[in-house]
């Protein structure tokens, strides 16, 4: 044994790791000594006393846990994880000559001996798909130190994910450390940011896999960057705990990644809105005109955003007397504008031992003067909620209010206590709760390096600051969720995050933090959302026109031709920053941005059944292309393009002055949004995208189906309901349109409507709805692309009006939810 690990570590002294993930002092598990299975695990047991277990959860999903020089701890708990139990697939272990080997249908794990390599292949053509280059390593001098696995590196093999990186969408040859961070002004590089979730995608000759490594400690991800050929994943502490998925469907993995770590619910329909914002509008007289100003222009706007100033001195749970004296009449006349009021919630509890004598107000204390005694501080501190350093003092950090505390989230109490805080805004009428400074943002310490000794009480184990600080977010956001439900159960609670780590989904959107208002910045907001969406989180966005810096004209129109088909929409803007709402610059830039903004809201049917497949699925709405066209290599790198769903590609123009660009379309038939011209795809093409048009196109074989105009989201019915028919080369298309009430739960429970509609053979078929949700009367309009010539339509056999248009014919009908055949000769 003495040998073998010699041997090891002779191997990785040679290796050429240099600084980043620097594996000297690790030793390797191993080696494998005898084995034991239960019903759904194999646990390999080590001669130096080591135990490495794999969990057959699914065909296509192995876990992979292990301990150093120890049994395996009974304590297994990850606030990442949604699904602990999973129904035990068919499998089975056998020996073999060399290795251990443990097949379900889909994936072999080949544990070789005696060093403890593990190599998972395809049980369909036995191919390698990742393979250890060396056994996961350890530090023999620490209790809870670092732990580290090493992957061969395939010649073509690429990578994707891993959250929100402020990088490129293909990760190979990247280093990357997960660790949250308040980081304003971030650019391409900056590394960590906000975020973090440790899963990635490899793919390789068109198959995909993924690693999930569950450890909330700072991980780093080595994507053979310091190595030529290996890619390592390592972290500070903790255990070897990771999930290898096998696809090779990209789709696949990020299913099963949602039924891991949980789907996102779906967010009222009125987050698909636009969306204003800015630090600060100040007093509610300001905010009303911003309001008014909207409705007085003619742009569509859902929701308004509160900064930190309506807050009395930045208490949270609190309303400013002076700039807000009067809430809920506020909200009141902004939701007869069609407007709905988010607040800014910040996680540090100002620190305000009370005056002697003082008391907090009875009822409705967050109108209360607060300046002598602040109730959340005191009733954090009577019942022990807030972080306390080891020697049992209060963690006193620094924000907005000065000195500041933290809550442990991770005490039941202290949970349904801030989530019960939020009565503050919901009594007032607020809509959705902003989630901001929650990595969390300490001004005396953004490293973490002084906060190592706070404990956070985590079921039990209170576990110090290094395994708690990447999941505080993470459980901000699920006390807050869980309020919200609490406190007003008929409606879906609206979150938006800045901090989060793998799971942040099941209770939270987010949006990409202290962008800048540069074209680097808003071209980098592409490949950050694509990996998003790669890493489970589908409602993403960007502060549009960007936060820190004065924007332009130019680059806030061409920042709406993103933003506009971006999940999250919303102008957001820095305090000092120039005012850059649509308005600003003039009205020609103005009218473009209507356009844009109108579009969206035309669009709204297609976004929301793209939604509703984003909770059922976990597929993303914002989509690298390569996620629609796996097997294209072509696509690898592509993140200068998006696509929305399936069915619609964009091209932005992302630099200034420039009015055309090369534009990749994957094989298939493509028609130009903006004038139907068909394109043959699989190959690049020249397009013409002055200011006004961003280029668009639309997928051969879709359906879009597209509402009319709205001030707001269901402002009124979408009638007409317009199906926007583009055929492929073999004269087909589908769409299965998903609607429901747009606000309550129910969805859950069977009240929504699923229309099919297809197109084949000169014939519109509409399906009879399943599912319990009524639209309401309501016309139905089907509109064919590159018509056939015909003369006549006929619906279930009676002769109906057809009009003809260029390059367009269309028909319409009552919606009467039945089922219907329209056939156009
Ligand atoms: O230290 O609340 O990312 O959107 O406007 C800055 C003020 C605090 C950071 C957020 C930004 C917000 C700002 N906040």
């Amino acid at each position: 044994m003495k040998k073998l690990l010699t041997s090891i570590l002779a191997m990785i002294w040679l290796s050429p790791f240099a600084a980043a993930i620097d594996l000297h002092g690790l030793v390797a598990v191993g080696p494998f000594t005898s084995y034991a299975s239960t019903r759904d695990s194999v646990t390999v047991t080590c001669g130096d006393r080591s135990e490495v277990r794999f969990y057959i959860l699914a065909p296509d999903l192995i876990r992979v846990r292990a301990s150093f020089r120890a049994p395996l701890p009974a304590r297994d708990h990850s606030w990442a994880i949604d699904k602990t139990t999973w129904d035990v697939p068919k499998w089975n272990v056998s020996e073999q000559p060399g290795y251990l080997l443990i097949a379900t249908d889909e994936v072999e794990v080949l544990v070789h001996r005696p060093d403890l390599l593990v190599e998972f292949r395809d049980a369909k053509t036995h191919q390698t798909i990742d393979a250890d280059a060396l056994p996961m390593m350890f530090d023999p001098r620490a209790a809870d130190g670092r732990v580290a696995a090493t992957k061969k590196l395939g010649f073509d093999e690429h990578f994707y994910g891993l959250g929100e990186k402020a990088a490129h969408l293909d990760k190979r040859r990247g280093q990357f450390s997960m660790w949250n961070s308040d980081t304003p002004a971030y650019h391409e590089g900056t590394d960590p940011i906000y975020q973090d979730v440790p899963f990635y995608i490899g793919w390789q000759a068109g198959q995909a896999f993924g690693i999930f490594f569950d450890n909330s400690y700072r991980t780093n991800f080595d994507f053979a960057g310091e190595s030529p050929d290996h890619v390592v994943f390592e972290a500070d502490g903790g255990e070897m705990n990771y999930y290898f998925f096998w696809g090779p469907a990209m789709k696949k993995i990020l299913a099963r990644y949602a039924d891991l770590t949980g789907h996102m619910p779906m967010p009222p329909k009125w987050a698909l809105g636009n969306q204003q914002s800015r630090w600060t509008y100040y007093p509610d007289t300001v905010a009303e005109d911003v309001v008014a100003r909207y409705r007085a222009e003619d742009l569509p706007l859902d929701v308004l955003y509160l900064d930190i100033d309506y807050m009395n001195g930045y208490r949270v749970f609190t309303w400013d007397p002076h700039g807000f004296p009067d809430p809920t009449a506020f909200t009141d006349k902004l939701r007869k504008e069609g407007v709905k009021v988010v607040v800014i919630v910040d996680p540090g509890v100002k620190y305000e031992p009370p005056e002697p004598g003082a008391k907090d107000a009875a009822t409705n204390p967050e109108l209360a003067p607060q300046d002598k005694s602040y109730y959340v501080f005191n009733e954090g501190v009577k019942n022990n909620y807030f972080l306390k350093r080891k020697d049992g003092k209060l963690w006193i950090g620094a924000v907005w209010p000065g000195k500041a505390v933290y809550t442990d989230y991770t005490l039941d109490g202290a949970a349904r206590w801030w989530g019960d805080l939020h009565r503050a805004y919901l009594d007032h009428g607020v809509a959705g709760i902003w989630n901001d400074m929650n990595e969390p943002s300490d001004f005396l310490d953004q490293t973490g390096k002084t906060q190592m000794d706070v404990v956070t009480y985590d079921g039990g184990a209170n576990s110090l600051y290094a395994e708690n600080r990447n999941v505080f977010a993470l459980n901000e956001a699920r006390a807050t969720y869980e309020g919200l439900t609490r406190l007003r159960p008929n409606e879906r609670p609206y979150i938006i995050t800045r901090a989060g780590y793998a799971g942040i989904q099941r209770y939270s959107t987010m949006w990409t933090g202290d962008n800048t208002a540069t074209w680097d910045a808003m071209a980098l907001s592409i490949p950050m959302f694509e990996s998003l969406g790669l890493s489970g989180e589908p409602f993403v966005g960007a502060d549009a026109g960007g936060f820190i810096g004065r924007t332009n004209a130019e680059l806030l129109t061409r920042w709406y031709e993103i933003a506009f088909l971006t999940p999250f929409c919303r102008n957001h803007a820095q305090r000092d920053a120039y005012d850059h709402e649509p308005w600003r610059f003039g009205t020609y830039y103005e009218d473009i941005i209507r356009k844009y903004l109108k579009l969206r809201y035309r669009f709204m049917p297609y976004l929301y059944t793209v939604l509703e497949e984003a909770h059922r699925t976990g597929m993303p709405i914002f989509r690298p292309l390569l996620l629609n066209y796996q097997a294209d290599a072509n696509t690898l790198n592509i993140d200068d393009e998006f696509m929305v769903g399936s069915d619609l590609l964009v091209a932005p123009i992302l630099e200034p002055g420039s009015a055309t660009r090369r534009v990749y379309l994957p094989e298939g038939t493509w028609i130009n949004y903006w004038n139907g011209a068909q394109i043959a795809g699989g190959r690049m093409v020249r397009t013409e995208a002055p200011l006004d048009t961003v280029p668009l196109y639309v997928r051969g074989g879709s359906i879009i189906p597209m509402g009319p105009e709205m001030p707001y989201v269901d402002a009124r019915p979408e009638d007409p309901l317009t199906f926007q028919i583009y055929p492929d080369a073999q004269g087909k298309a589908e769409v299965t349109l998903y609607e429901d009430d747009g606000i309550s739960p129910a969805y859950r429970d069977g009240a929504f409507r699923r229309t099919a509609i297809t197109y084949q053979s000169h014939a519109i078929d509409v399906s009879s709805p399943t599912g319990t949700y009524q639209p309401g009367a309501r016309n139905m309009v089907f509109v064919v692309h590159n018509p056939p010539p015909v003369r006549e339509a006929s619906l279930d056999g009676h002769v109906i009006a057809l009009r003809k248009g260029t390059g367009v014919l269309s028909v319409g009908i009552a919606d009467d939810s039945r089922a219907h055949q329209i056939q156009i000769r």
